[in-house]
């Protein structure tokens, strides 16, 4: 018999499928179109890992499936290959980042043809070449032109290690998305894009998503951050009454405000403590928090600071003075800036007054109430208001309402709305990265490069020292002119951040040899959404929100229908080896490569496919692969040995017992696998029914019906090929099919022939298990009944007693009562 032999022919149907074309997106219009998209790699020097070999393998099992099912399925692969590591190679090395990235690119390619992902590569991209970057440039522009594009100074976020500036969404927990490095504040003028104009459509777009995660939505909604609360008014008696606004969401404690704090940023603070007595104690405090992130200011944890500015301000109902702070807990990024203190009620503003013996002042009380004499600590819960003047006795909920209302019409405040969510801060001091195409102009002023002069292409007479900005070393890119005067002027020295690039790229894939356009809107319609996206949950509020905002302002610019660009997501888990993360760091990574050399790119498909859930963790298992390996060896025997029977092309005659059974056991199969894998991501459950039906075909009697068992064994070659795709192209064309496997059309299964004939089911006498019974499957309660009770088996059983009472559960069991 021939042997498996997976380094012979998995070479072999690669090179078949590169010469015949045979994952080449199809444009015929009138069949349905399937996208299946899986995050592209960063083309690290590594190559691929475990990771990447699931998040593949399961797309690849979509795409396939699909295709089998009769659709046109775009399912392209790409690099994201802009970004730091390509420059620190080259400040370490001495080697030329795009060099350095297209023979990683290469690499990576290689690695990926080599697991048998069936993609289509003449849709190849990758972001750092200038086919590409010219769009994302030309993207750049259209929010220009958009408004969506502006140059900001203020504090942002400073990664000292990267000697960049740092989105806030690169931020984690006060540390560098990429190197951990702890983050501090540095005054830039900066490119943002303005992502905040859309964040009540992100926020609404994740109710139409019903096919992503909801923990994924979750994480966005949080981001996004949306309050709804009122802004109040407080005027400045010794600033000839100029007014702060606060934003709260609590204006029904507004009765309670006993003093009020501004963040040591607010714009307002350096005139109010001039020539006070803490001007220089506040100075200081103002310098120190400018180094602070957000989390160390306002973790729950955190000590609360605070300094007396010595200014007032006026409560806009009572007319009262109350002391202006400043302190940590508040922010200068979020609402106004500024936040009235009430102590009573809020529990950093309790903590805060405790410390610095500020009055406290109760004006809700629980029902029935009314007074305290102190408080132990903050009372958050509802309530009704006391010592609030005219609101006196309404409930707190209905008095938030009354009270904006009322500071409406007394213009001193109103309903507001207020996000986390901050503008994309776009601008990055490091030279591979996609160049901004803007000049600057003495006479002009910002200018942008007009479309048709793209690419800005990146120089390469640029110096590397890891401190300052490459592109600005290179005079030939800063000193240009100006395409509005002609005159002298200067090239934007930034590039852009990598998540732009990523922010579009699975629409590039839909058109991407276009020269005119990023891609042409037409056969975008065609495609978009992607209908299967799958990746890392790490994505949720990078990547995946960035792209949701770029998809929707393309389509305002009617570039495109759809707003919302991943029509189903899935999160796929971590790889685990002796459960701990699969990592360098960690020392105990699997090579991929190392696994397909020894067993093949088909074994480690069917393991990481196999061995857990797609959603859930997998834990690397030696042992896990072998069985894998011997899976494979045993569908391969099978077929083997019953190539004869499929050729002879017996028709089956499903009337005895045993073929009866394997018939429904294959309907069941095909049923189970179609669902399992096309439609709920059960990948394990569905590779498990097939191992059954194996089983199935193992015992099959040699006597019974031939027919069945040739259908039987096809039709397995036939589920396995998604998720194994050599080994099944290889046994089909020994069972004397000239076409692909991955041509052939899915198994279809019929209902009826999921019905078992028979059943059996227990019974028992008082609960406990005394007999088997044998009863058609279809039989009824009644019809059960009879047939148990007249068993010969079971009138013995029973004899004696009196008979109380028997009860049925069809398909599972008899209970009778009898005493
Ligand atoms: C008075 C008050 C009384 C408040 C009370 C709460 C309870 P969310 O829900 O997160 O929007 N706040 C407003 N701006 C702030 C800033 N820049 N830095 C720190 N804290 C700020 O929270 C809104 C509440 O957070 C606001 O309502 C304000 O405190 C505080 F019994 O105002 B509240
Ligand atoms: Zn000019």
């Amino acid at each position: 018999m021939k042997k498996y032999m997976p380094r012979e022919i998995e070479p072999k149907w690669q090179q078949i499928w590169k010469d015949r074309d045979a994952y080449k997106t199809g444009e015929d219009p009138d069949k349905p179109t399937f996208y299946a998209l899986e995050m592209f790699p960063y083309p690290s020097g590594e190559g691929l890992h475990m990771g990447h070999v699931r998040n593949y393998s399961m797309g690849d099992v979509l795409a396939r499936f699909k295709r089998m099912n009769g659709y046109q399925v775009l399912h392209p692969m790409g690099a994201d290959a802009f970004g730091l590591p390509a420059e620190n190679a080259a400040i370490q090395r001495g080697v030329n980042p795009r060099e350095w990235t297209l023979a990683n690119m290469g690499k990576i390619r290689e690695e990926q043809a080599r697991l048998g992902i069936s993609y289509d590569w003449d849709r190849y991209v990758g972001t750092c070449t200038p086919e590409y970057y010219r769009f994302t440039q030309w993207l750049f522009l259209l929010f220009y032109e958009r408004g969506l594009a502006y140059r900001k100074k203020g504090a942002v976020n400073w990664c000292p290690e990267c000697a960049t500036v740092l989105a806030n969404e690169q931020v984690e927990d006060g540390r560098c998305w990429r190197c951990d490095t702890e983050v501090v504040k540095k005054d830039l003028e900066q490119w943002y894009l303005k992502i905040t104009d859309y964040a009540d459509r992100l926020l609404e777009g994740l109710d139409t998503l019903p096919q992503w995660p909801e923990k994924v939505r979750a994480m966005q909604r949080n981001w996004i951050g949306k309050s709804e609360g009122t802004h109040i008014s407080f005027s400045i008696p010794e600033l000839s009454d100029e007014e702060v606004s606060v934003f709260t969401t609590r204006p029904d404690t507004l009765y309670g405000v006993s003093y009020m704090v501004l963040a040591p940023e607010h714009p307002l603070v350096p005139r109010l403590i001039k020539g006070k007595p803490n001007e220089g104690k506040i100075r200081d405090f103002m310098d120190a928090m400018r180094k602070e992130t957000e989390l160390t200011r306002t973790g729950s944890d955190v000590e609360k600071i605070g300094y007396e500015t010595g200014a007032v301000a006026r409560h806009p109902l009572t007319g009262e003075e109350v002391p202006i702070w400043v302190a940590n807990y508040v922010l200068m990024d979020y609402g106004t800036g500024a936040v009235m203190g009430v102590p009573a009620h809020d529990e950093r503003d309790f903590a805060f007054a405790k410390k610095y013996n500020l009055p406290i002042r109760p004006v809700i009380a629980p029902e029935g109430e009314s007074t305290y004499t102190s408080l132990e600590e903050a009372y958050t819960d509802d309530g009704v208001l006391v010592n609030s003047g005219k609101f006196d006795g309404l409930a707190n909920r209905e008095a938030i309402t009354a009270i904006t209302e009322h500071l409406g019409q007394e213009d001193k405040g109103g309903k507001t709305v207020s996000y986390r969510l901050r503008d994309w801060l776009i601008s990055r001091q490091r030279y591979w990265g996609c160049p901004i195409p803007m000049v600057y102009c003495d006479s002009c002023g910002i200018v942008p490069v007009p479309k048709e002069e793209l690419p800005v292409v990146l120089p390469e007479d640029v110096t590397f020292d890891g401190r300052s900005n490459p592109l600005a070393t290179s005079e030939s890119f800063v000193h240009t002119t100006c395409p509005s005067c002609g005159g002298e002027a200067r090239r934007e020295t930034d590039t852009m951040d990598t998540f732009i690039d990523s922010s579009w790229y699975y629409l590039r894939y839909i058109d991407p040899h276009n020269t005119e356009k990023p891609f042409d809107p037409e056969k975008a319609n065609r495609w978009m959404p992607v209908d299967d996206y799958i990746g890392g949950v790490e994505h949720a509020v990078l990547h995946l929100l960035y792209s949701r905002f770029v998809t929707k302002v393309l389509h305002d610019a009617g570039m495109l229908e759809t707003d919302e660009p991943f029509k189903r997501l899935f999160t796929l888990g971590m790889v685990l080896k002796d459960g701990a993360k699969m990592s360098k760091s960690k020392g105990n990574v699997v090579s991929p490569m190392e696994i397909i050399e020894r067993f093949g790119a088909d074994t480690a498909r069917m393991f990481i496919l196999f061995a857990a859930p797609a959603d859930g963790e997998l834990d690397w298992s030696e042992s896990g692969v072998e069985g894998s390996f011997r899976f494979l060896n045993r569908v391969w025997r099978m077929v083997q040995q019953h190539v004869d029977t499929v050729k002879a092309k017996p028709a089956p005659r499903i009337e005895d017992g045993a073929a009866k059974e394997l018939n429904r056991l294959l309907h069941y199969t095909v049923k189970k696998v179609t669902e399992d894998s096309g439609e709920r991501y059960q990948f394990n459950t569905a590779v498990s029914a097939i191992m059954e039906l194996v089983n199935g075909i193992y015992a099959y009697p040699e006597e019974a019906d031939r027919g069945i068992l040739a259908e039987a064994v096809e039709k397995t070659v036939q589920m396995l090929a998604p998720f194994v795709p050599h080994i099944t192209e290889e046994l089909w064309q020994d069972l004397g099919f000239t076409s692909s496997v991955h041509e052939e059309p899915w198994p279809s299964y019929e209902e009826k022939a999921l019905v078992l004939d028979e059943v059996e089911i227990a019974v028992q006498v008082n609960g406990k298990v005394r007999h088997k019974a044998v009863v058609p499957a279809q039989a009824d309660k009644a019809a059960i009944e009879s047939m148990v009770m007249n068993e010969e088996k079971v009138q013995g059983l029973i004899e004696g007693k009196t008979l109380r009472k028997v009860i049925v559960v069809p398909g599972k069991l008899v209970n009778i009562v009898a005493n």
